[in-house]
């Protein structure tokens, strides 16, 4: 049986501060029918893609915050993701703002969900690299926040089966760190979903700024290549309330190479079909982990946090 996914990356232009959700939420809807005229069964949507990138400002009142998350998925706003899914037989991934409540507190996680062609939620993972930092740094020409408004996920990397496969997701700054992807690696992923917002201008080191596509592409590539996986990042892009984000929305084969990319900084559909089965080019030749990996030389990554150099 062909394991071939027609996978659409649905990059997202920039979302001003005061569009809606409903808003936000037709386009998306617009780029998945578009996807499925194109022939895709699996649409990925960007990191927080239903409002603009709120951690860039500090908000001294929680409500302020709490009304950038979601407390139900679906809900009124959303649910026409979920039907227009549901009626074209199309999955897809989101990413949200999501605010839980466990034993009478909220907890505030940033989150995406992958939903099947029925329409129904198949899988949950929340950001676990946060980014940023926690407290108002007013230096700074716009705020990266996540440390304050997040707490780090408390879900793992899990992996789901779908659409025949194996299927892993991760949240932008996660997509910079090599154990995320070697964990869902592990476990057999075979097709990295991740969404990201990400400014062009990193205040603390502004002498990188020209190399924000590269240093996107770099890490995505080494991961699909050093786990024998898919890996589909999906930018949200262009000018968005002052603030630069890099596009660069792309499909990487399991080889490492780019097969398709996005043109342009603003609503677009990245789009390729990707054999799952070539996952094995990898994984039972260059990185055939039960043959080459050597994990009793690698417990320090699990027993340090910052290193003992
Ligand atoms: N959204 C997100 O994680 N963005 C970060 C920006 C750099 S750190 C302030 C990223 O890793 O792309």
């Amino acid at each position: 049986m062909s394991r071939i996914v027609t996978v659409a990356a649905a990059q997202l232009g920039p979302i001003a501060r005061d569009e809606s959700r409903r808003s936000a939420v037709r386009r998306m809807v617009a780029l998945m029918r578009e996807a499925k005229d194109r022939g895709a069964g699996l649409v990925v949507f960007p990191e927080l893609a239903l409002t603009t990138f709120f951690p860039r400002w500090y908000f001294e009142r929680q409500s302020d915050v709490d009304a950038y998350f979601e407390r139900h998925m679906p809900n009124g706003d959303t649910q026409p993701l979920f039907d227009t899914a549901a009626d074209l037989g199309v999955a897809f991934y989101l990413g949200y703002a999501e605010l839980a409540e466990h034993d009478g507190q909220d907890h505030h996680f940033n989150t995406s969900i992958l939903v099947d062609g029925s329409g129904t939620v198949v899988g949950k993972y929340r950001k676990v690299h946060l980014p940023g930092h926690a407290e108002h740094e007013p230096w700074r020409p716009f705020q990266h926040l996540e440390k304050r408004y997040f707490e780090a996920g408390d879900l793992g990397f899990p992996v789901f089966d779908m659409l025949g496969g194996k299927f892993g997701m991760c949240i932008c700054n996660d997509r910079r760190w090599p154990e995320t992807f070697r964990v869902m690696g592990l476990r057999g992923c075979e097709m990295v979903l991740l969404g990201y917002n990400t400014p062009r201008h990193y205040p603390p080191a502004p002498e990188h700024d020209h190399l924000q596509d590269f240093h996107n592409h770099l890490v995505m590539q080494a991961g699909a290549y050093q786990n024998g996986t898919w890996v589909v990042g999906v930018a949200k892009a262009g000018r968005e309330e002052d603030c630069d984000l890099i596009g660069g929305s792309c499909i990487i084969a399991p080889t490492g190479e780019i097969v398709a990319q996005a043109k342009t900084l603003e609503d677009e559909l990245v789009m390729a079909d990707c054999d799952l089965d070539r996952c094995q080019e990898i994984k039972t030749n260059i990185f055939n982990f039960a043959l080459h990996r050597e994990p009793e030389n690698y417990r320090l990554i699990v027993e340090t946090k910052g290193g003992i150099g």
